[in-house]
């Protein structure tokens, strides 16, 4: 595991400071996972992060529609990991971060990077918790059971996870053939069944167990919203459907974590960048608000 020096360039989520980014008492944790080795497009997601941490500054701390500031919960921003290690080992990294974490009874946020830094962040919550499935928007099934040599490559990200979890899948409109066994269909949301419309989303959160783990790869999103993804996809979904969906789904499961994957951020174009940082803090208004915790 190589840990580079100089990271003071990672700052607080949200730009809060004080006693509200204390590790001990802040209920909400930041971890920043800069890793891309093995994207077959567009590289750059191990920029994601940082990205997303400077964007995030430039947000309004109190949210209009739940009428809430989830700030004041406390968000700690950890330090990244960072690694050119395999992906395998650093799934193990991640895992092993999470699980300390979560034993500290933390609401864990995790920013990819590519989308296998998710495997080891759901395989910490699916040991922690019982009862649990791992709900994944996303543009791809990413169902392979190995691709380019690893079983733990970006595309093979559920396949993993499916092994520990039920899963079910929100926004898919690309697949190779061989996935096709893989899909579970009552629990696949396809893109071009959802988008315009919102009967989905009953279904999709009642297919669910009571405690939910959520892995976002943000090229779910339609590209005309969010362009800066790896491999962007056309026919996503819209933001307003999506905090619908995040909205019902925290109001009705226990939501544990999530993480939110593949922002590859554009020179000129911060669009992408500051709505990866809305959707983070909507979906922690949705789950503190919801719950009271
Ligand atoms: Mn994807």
């Amino acid at each position: 595991m190589r840990y580079i020096q100089n990271l003071k360039k990672y700052r607080n989520f949200g730009d809060i400071s004080g006693s509200l980014t204390e590790l001990d008492s802040a209920r909400i944790v930041i971890l920043p996972i800069p890793y891309d080795k093995t994207s077959t497009w567009i590289k750059g997601a191990d920029n994601g992060p940082l990205a997303i941490l400077e964007a995030s500054r430039a947000l309004e701390l109190y949210d209009i529609e739940t009428d809430y500031e989830v700030y004041k919960h406390g968000i700690y921003t950890c330090q990244p990991i960072v690694t050119d290690s395999s992906p395998e080992e650093m799934v193990r990294e991640v895992k092993k971060t999470v699980l300390g974490l979560l034993e500290d009874e933390k609401f864990v946020v995790t920013l990819g990077g590519e989308h296998s830094v998710s495997i080891g962040a759901a395989q910490a919550y699916a040991d922690q918790f019982d009862d649990i499935s791992v709900l994944q928007l996303d543009a791809h099934s990413d169902l392979r059971d190995e691709y380019e040599g690893s079983r733990y490559n970006h595309a093979c990200a559920m396949a993993r996870i499916s092994e520990i979890a039920p899963i079910a899948q929100v926004g898919i409109r690309s697949m190779d053939s061989s996935e096709k066994s893989k899909l579970d269909s009552k629990n696949v949301f396809f893109a071009r069944d959802i988008c315009g419309k919102d009967d989905w989303i009953d279904k999709a959160v009642g297919c669910l167990k009571p405690n939910v783990y959520v892995t976002i790869d943000l090229d779910m999103f339609d590209p005309s919203i969010m362009p800066a993804t790896g491999t962007p996809e056309p026919g996503g979904l819209d933001w307003y459907s999506v905090l619908r969906f995040l909205k019902s789904l925290s109001e009705n499961k226990n939501v544990v974590g999530f993480d939110i994957a593949e922002l590859c951020p554009m020179k000129d174009n911060k669009i992408s960048d500051f709505t990866a940082a809305k959707l983070v803090y909507k979906f922690l208004s949705y789950v503190f608000k919801t719950k009271g915790k």
